[in-house]
């Protein structure tokens, strides 16, 4: 009996911390307002909800572990935002978003880990356009943070774009910035370098921009464009997607994707259809075919992937056709050997924004790679004379018929890693020889000592001398053959 009470009163609590849990989402959040990620881990946890219900903040679970505070399309669970939480939590019920004026995402033991320091917050509301805000108290209440100041790696329709923001790609190798009359792509391709891979000028046609008239920002219009604009109402640029100006009040969003392209997407009801590329052919992509790549285009805009290096014909994966790790002005013992790559008909993807060198020879420009420890590669166009060089481990490169365009390419035969393990391998078992070679010797050494001594009272000693030369011999001729190895670990 007393058992069954006891069953029926768990049951009672479950139900509860159920109902709890699947909790309404809120329209806006006050001071005080508290909330912990569930221990159930949906894919998904709503916090606060906009008035159409097309928007929710929640808790989202990434990558089946880490947890982010993000903004998403409920129609599709597609984040448009998401806080900017240093370094990635897990999803735990230690971590708590609250909201005392700021809000605050906070861990129990390491403490505040995100906030909006925006301390005389009356509330936290999403709007109808995906905008979370914090508001003060007041008619109209003033914003003291909004996240349509901090994109992540999406721009949603009539959010502005400013100078001083930045996107990001979710793999943090590309980022989209404004320039003084341009929209820029950048690829983070190693040593802090930001090489622009795609530049949009604004062409200027309806207004031009003002010298002193402040920077420019940029927006996704929702009736199919992105624009430009100074600080006059006329866009002083308008690049436009497919649907321009055919659909009306369909969402439009502007992505910076992983693989470097920055795409224009609307919602038709059911999908995200793609209407806008600012990259149209796959093979002018930063990096389509990873490090060491070659991209052959076909006709359809799209292309294939093959190693530049045609010992490695089949790619066994992106960034499979070499590796971009090491230093040649600081190479260490582990790096494997250079070898030089040569090779015609290959182009740069972007080269008219690459540092390029104008009116070298062939053998000039090749010289002057190969005497620079920072340099990695050239591409020299032999009908213009352009040298471009590349200060960055060699990304991919195009395929053309041209043969007058000439590759020189530095190459590690093997890579870091590879080449760390095997002379990794190779100097822990030297060692454990040279180890065992000189307590054998010092063994031997014993031995021969004894029986030197013991020789010495025999009145015996020729053996012994002999002996006392193969000791030492022994050890020398192990030492000059590992020392071979540990070369061929590492050349080879
Ligand atoms: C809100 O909480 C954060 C983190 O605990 C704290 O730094 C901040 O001062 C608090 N703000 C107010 C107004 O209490
Ligand atoms: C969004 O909210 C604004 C005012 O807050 C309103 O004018 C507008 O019609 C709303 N849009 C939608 C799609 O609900
Ligand atoms: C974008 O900027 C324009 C011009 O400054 C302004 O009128 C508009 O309200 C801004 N839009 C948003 C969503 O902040
Ligand atoms: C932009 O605004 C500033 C001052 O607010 C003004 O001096 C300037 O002429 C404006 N530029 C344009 C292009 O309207
Ligand atoms: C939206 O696009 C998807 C995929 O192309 C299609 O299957 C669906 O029918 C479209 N929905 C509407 C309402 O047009
Ligand atoms: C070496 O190459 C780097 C980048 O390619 C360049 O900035 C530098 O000036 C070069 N140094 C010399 C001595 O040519
Ligand atoms: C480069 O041009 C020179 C003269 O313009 C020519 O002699 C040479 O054969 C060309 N080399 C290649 C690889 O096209
Ligand atoms: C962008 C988006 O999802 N919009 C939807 C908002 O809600 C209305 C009504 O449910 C839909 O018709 C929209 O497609």
């Amino acid at each position: 009996m007393v058992l069954l009470l006891h069953g029926a009163i768990a049951v009672l609590v479950l139900l509860i911390l159920l109902l709890r849990s699947a909790q309404a989402a809120e329209t806006e959040l006050l001071l005080g307002f508290a909330a912990t990620p569930s221990r159930s881990r949906p894919p998904f946890q709503p916090i606060l909800t906009d008035p159409t219900g097309n928007f929710s903040l929640g808790f989202l679970r990434m990558d089946q572990t880490e947890l982010a505070l993000a903004v998403i399309h409920v129609g599709s669970a597609e984040p448009l935002w998401s806080a900017e939480i240093a370094p990635p939590v897990k999803w735990s019920d230690r971590i708590e978003l609250s909201f005392n004026g700021s809000l605050v995402i906070s861990d129990r033991w390491a403490g505040v880990l995100w906030s909006t320091h925006s301390d005389d917050g009356a509330r936290a509301v999403l709007l109808n356009t995906s905008d979370l805000q914090v508001q003060s108290n007041g008619a109209p209440p003033a914003v003291l943070w909004r996240s349509f100041n901090f994109p992540k790696n999406t721009l949603v329709q009539n959010q502005n774009f400013t100078s001083t923001m930045s996107l990001v790609s979710t793999n943090q190798l590309y980022t989209m910035r404004l320039g003084y009359n341009f929209i820029g792509l950048y690829a983070n391709f190693g040593r802090g370098k930001q090489q622009m891979y795609w530049k949009h000028k604004a062409l200027e046609a309806k207004a031009s921009i003002v010298e002193g008239g402040g920077p420019i920002y940029a927006r996704v219009n929702p009736d199919g464009f992105l624009s430009m604009h100074q600080n006059s109402t006329k866009p002083v640029d308008i690049e436009t997607f497919s649907i321009f100006q055919r659909l009306v009040n369909s969402f439009i969003i502007l992505r910076l994707e992983s693989d470097g392209n920055l795409k224009g997407y609307y919602w038709n009801g059911s999908a995200w259809i793609t209407d806008y590329r600012a990259i149209t052919d796959f093979c002018e992509l930063p990096s389509p075919c990873g490090l060491y790549g070659l991209c052959s285009r076909d006709n359809g805009g799209g292309g294939s992937c093959t190693c530049l290096d045609t010992k490695r014909t089949e790619p066994e994966g992106l960034g499979k056709c070499g590796h971009g790790s090491g230093d040649f002005c600081r190479p260490s013992r582990f790096d494997g050997s250079l070898q030089v790559l040569r090779m015609t008909g290959v182009e740069l993807p972007f080269k008219e924004l690459m540092w390029d060198r104008t009116g070298l020879s062939l053998e000039q420009c090749v010289g002057s790679c190969e005497g620079n420890c920072s340099c990695w590669g050239v591409v020299f166009n032999n009908a213009t004379g352009f040298c471009y060089v590349f200060d960055y481990p060699i990304e991919t490169l195009v395929r053309v018929a041209d043969e007058s365009k000439v590759g020189y390419f530095k190459v590690r035969e093997k890579g870091w890693t590879k080449a760390y393990e095997i002379g990794h391998g190779v100097g822990v078992v030297v060692w454990v020889v040279i180890g065992l070679a000189a307590l054998g010797s010092v063994v031997a050494a014993t031995v021969y000592v004894d029986r030197w001594r013991e020789g010495r009272r025999r009145g015996v000693t020729g053996q012994s001398e002999e002996e006392s030369k193969i000791v030492p011999g022994q050890y020398k001729d192990l030492r000059s053959a590992s020392f071979k190895s540990i070369e061929m670990g590492s050349g080879s």
